[in-house]
């Protein structure tokens, strides 16, 4: 890699390979500089002081399982070179029964999913309602956080439309926290006992497993409009809040209320929230779409690739504070339904310490796979409430990893093991690693010296909360607040400015327009019609059906703003631009160029006719093209500048690239006027400089709003940088009036 040009993350290994095979024998290469292994300590959480680096493969030379030297892994051992395997062969039944069982169950849900590890640090503002040392102010606490989509197999596509989940493990000296929450503040059920319903409704259809990682179909739509407690929930799905444009731009919600108490034993009830330093923003459907062939992996990629360049993710984490009262609400809202928010503007959100996300895993699978999160996971200071669908997750956690990891001791996996000093009298069972002492894993006992003892008060014990009870029969029952199934997803819909609340029409009909079943889209309709008449005849109008009338008039809510993504400006890390040039670009300018974006923060992406030899002659040897007009998509670039003139290049004449369409403007490659069509379709800045402005001109984006150009570089670079804090040119998009004043 020339030097001039920054590193531009995604290299695979921590080496440049040589084109020959190595053939001198050398120990394994160290990992890469972002990536680093779960802290080494034991499975019962006692510091080892091994090096990260002795902790995986040793040795330079090829061996079994059992650390015998093997001389050769190409060949199986036979009865003579034509001749059958031999039952004798150990390599190979021990390689092809090892690979055999590589495959361990996928997640029922949030199968798909990344990881990455970092450090919070507590402000100190929590520790006066919470004597949770994790909060201490500038304590330092190393964590793991796992993204995932709920819906999908482990294979399925990032983009999806769906929920995202945002587990975090708090690997804290008091014991492990786990605040495992998702994307959207709110939940699709009030009972856990319904989680089955819904999670079968919305996977694929039992008799053809189809479609993958979708919620337009047919169960799921049934489900959600007959049970319409999952109506807000919904909503939020079918905004700009299901397809995030990066994981590092959601936020975050532990969604249940949670009690937290004080030293002095006094409690409150809090929301958890996490808040993203570079704020909440989305792609859109049509990105979504083009993601979803062009580049499945793209959140994985983004997320790891931001913590490559340095960009590392940073989340506050905050909370909303209430009164810990008998009835557990707070006007007129039950704090014990999960399908209710509190506005920010009721309650404002208190900022409580910062996650900052810097290195990435080493090994997928031991980390980001084999990571299992439970809410039952807590310390002293922060206990649960009796939102029925938390209580729920208390049992299903720990059950669900038994299967998933294969025995009981998935606690003690690397990446599980807390990092306080465990002592438990929990033995053996299946993949049992600690090497347990002593002769009396029971109490009372005397053998083992009394030991292990109970903790006194004075010595930080995790103490149940003794929150009364209310005199009660038993039920199957949930309160009467819970009934309210319309007006807060009502007050989400009222709280978008007019280009999302197009988007929220526009994926309701074309989810519904995917269902078979007309009597279903009609339900739904009559549930939209509770919440927003509006919306319901916008959706009904685009299926071609009539409006039902409400049953009642929908409740008057009072919009929350903080829940609209438009309309503020955030950070700029690691957002990528890319640099279309052409066989006549000026070299030393688009040097430049690269580096004035790369001093912004960003990632330069130069997008070439063709790479190899052939760029090195165009950009010079300082400058590489990780683009080319066949690789290039416009949904990688958050923004676009042109460097030159872009004549066709040879590689897509007589639609030899088979992404291009038949017509384009004269003198242009048919895929530079593609990623300047799409790009400015996904409403992102464009800019040109010198000859790009004739191809600006001649694809007809010159005039548009959101274009750019500089009588120079620097001038187009800085005039871009302007317009991008916004996230999208919000002008461009196209509204109908519908919404305007809804
Ligand atoms: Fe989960 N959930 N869940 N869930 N959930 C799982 O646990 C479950 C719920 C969430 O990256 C499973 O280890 C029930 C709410 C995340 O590994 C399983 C109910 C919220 C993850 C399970 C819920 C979540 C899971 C599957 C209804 C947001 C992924 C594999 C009571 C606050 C964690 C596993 C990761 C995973 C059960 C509802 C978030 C089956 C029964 C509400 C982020 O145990």
């Amino acid at each position: 890699m020339p030097d001039k040009q920054p590193r531009i993350p995604g290299s695979p290994g921590s080496a440049t390979p040589p084109v020959a095979e190595p053939t001198t024998p050398a120990g394994p290469l160290p990992p890469s500089p972002d990536q680093s292994g779960p802290a080494t300590v034991s499975p019962t959480g006692q510091e080892t002081g091994t090096p990260q680096d002795k902790m995986a493969q040793g040795g330079k030379f090829l061996t079994t399982a059992h650390g015998a030297r093997l001389k050769d892994s190409d060949h199986s051992l036979k009865a003579g070179n034509r001749g059958p395997i031999l039952l004798q062969d150990h390599h190979f039944r021990e390689k092809i029964s090892h690979f055999d069982h590589e495959r361990i169950p996928e997640r029922v849900v949030h199968a798909r999913g990344s990881g990455a590890h970092g450090v919070f640090r507590g402000y100190g503002t929590a520790s006066k309602i919470s004597r949770a040392g994790v909060f201490a102010q500038d304590k330092e606490t190393e964590v793991f956080v796992r993204f995932s989509t709920v819906v999908g197999s482990r294979g399925s596509s990032d983009l999806a439309r769906d929920t995202r989940g945002f587990a975090t493990k708090f690997y804290t000296d008091e014991g492990t926290w786990d605040l495992v929450g998702n994307n959207i503040p709110v939940f699709f059920i009030q009972d856990a006992l319904k989680f089955p319903d819904v999670v079968h409704a919305v996977k694929p259809h039992p008799d053809r497993e189809i479609p993958q990682a979708q919620s337009a179909h047919d169960t799921f739509w049934d489900f959600v409009s007959l049970h319409t407690e999952a109506q807000h929930h919904t909503m939020w799905n079918m905004a700009d809040r299901g397809i995030p444009r990066s994981y590092r731009m959601m936020e975050g919600f532990g969604i249940h209320t949670f009690r937290l108490i004080a030293q002095d034993g006094s409690t409150v009830l809090v929301k958890f929230h996490w808040k993203p330093k570079l704020g909440v923003h989305s792609v859109t459907w049509e990105e979504a779409q083009i993601i979803s062939g062009a580049d499945p992996d793209f959140h994985r990629r983004d997320l790891a690739d931001a913590i490559e360049a340095g960009a590392f993710p940073e989340w506050e984490l905050g909370v909303q504070v209430f009164e810990d009262t008998e009835d557990q609400m707070f006007a007129g809202i039950d704090l014990l339904d999960p399908t209710k928010i509190v506005p920010e503007e009721l309650v404002p959100v208190e900022p409580i310490g910062k996650m900052t996300l810097n290195r990435n895993t080493t090994n997928f699978f031991a980390e980001t796979e084999q990571v299992a999160f439970n809410p039952n996971n807590l310390i002293p200071g922060i206990d649960v409430t009796n939102d029925p669908l938390l209580q729920g997750r208390l049992f299903s956690y720990l059950d669900t990893q038994i299967t998933r990891l294969g025995g009981p001791n998935w606690n003690q996996l690397p990446i599980n093991r807390p990092h306080a000093a465990v002592n438990d009298m929990l033995r053996d069972g299946m993949h049992q690693t600690a090497v347990h002492a002593g002769v009396a894993p029971y109490r009372p006992n005397s053998l083992d010296g009394g030991n292990p003892f109970e903790t006194p008060d004075g010595d930080r014990p995790f103490i149940d909360h003794p929150a009364p009870v209310p005199a009660s029969v038993k039920e199957r029952a949930l309160p009467a607040s819970f009934e309210d199934h319309f007006s807060q997803a009502r007050l989400f819909f009222q709280s978008l400015s007019e280009v999302e609340k197009e988007h929220v029409a526009q994926a309701y009909t074309f989810e519904l327009g995917k269902c078979y079943e007309q009597a279903i889209r009609e339900r739904q309709l009559k549930a939209l019609a509770a919440i927003d008449p509006t919306l319901a005849q916008v959706v009904a109008d685009g299926l071609g059906l009539p409006v039902p009338k409400p049953a009642e008039s929908p409740a008057d809510v009072v919009p929350s703003p903080a829940l609209s993504q438009v309309g503020r400006e955030w950070p700029l890390d690691g957002r990528q631009v890319g640099i279309v040039v052409g066989p006549d670009v000026d070299a030393g300018e688009l040097s430049g160029t690269v580096t004035s974006v790369h001093q912004a923060g960003l990632v330069p992406l130069i997008i070439a006719p063709s790479g190899g030899e052939a760029a090195t002659r165009l950009l010079g040897k300082d400058l590489v093209a990780q683009r080319t007009y066949l690789t290039a998509r416009s949904i990688e670039f958050d923004a676009v500048l042109v460097a030159s003139a872009t004549p066709p290049a040879p590689d897509a004449a007589n639609g030899l690239d088979s992404k291009v369409g038949a017509s384009t403007p004269d003198g242009i490659d048919p895929r530079v006027s593609l990623l300047l069509g799409e790009v400015w379709r996904q409403a992102k800045a464009i800019g040109a400089y010198g000859a790009g402005e004739d191809v600006l001109r001649t694809t007809g984006y010159l005039e548009g709003a959101g274009v750019v150009t500089g009588s120079g570089a620097e001038e187009a670079v800085q005039q871009l940088l302007n317009l991008m804090p916004a996230h999208r040119v919000w002008e461009r998009f196209p509204t109908t009036g519908r919404f305007a004043t809804t």
